[in-house]
């Protein structure tokens, strides 16, 4: 056998233990987006798997706006889920999720319009 084709073989073997192996999903490697609007987040309540992420997109912004995390479970740095401040539209903000929970964001400019919640599950 040639050694370009067994390496190909190889290859399409790795890949499908990979698959099958439930490390890599498409769910995990697709982050979940979030608009940030004048002045919500939408939708409000997400949910990716453990090791996910989500994806905070800034949509035809005027007003400043940022992205905090509030809650969190034990042991999350909840500062690492803090965006900058930006009102720019095509601002974005991605932050990927390693521990099982729930956890709440506001927008501090706008603490009470802006809320919303993300729950990473198995
Ligand atoms: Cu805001």
């Amino acid at each position: 056998m040639r050694a370009g084709r067994r390496a190909a073989i190889l290859l399409a073997a790795a890949s499908v233990l990979a698959l099958g192996g439930g490390g890599v999903t498409a769910q995990a490697l697709t982050p979940k987006v979030v608009q940030v609007k004048d002045d919500l987040f939408t939708p409000v309540n997400v949910g990716v798997v453990k090791t996910g992420s989500v994806k905070w997109k800034w949509v035809n912004t005027i007003h400043t706006h940022n992205v905090r995390l509030t809650t969190a479970p034990a042991g999350v740095v909840k500062s690492n889920f803090w965006s900058q401040n930006s009102s720019s539209p095509t601002y974005t903000f991605t932050r990927k999720f390693t521990k099982l929970g729930k956890y709440h964001f506001i927008c501090s400019i706008h603490p009470t319009k802006m809320q919303m919640n993300v729950t990473v599950h198995n």
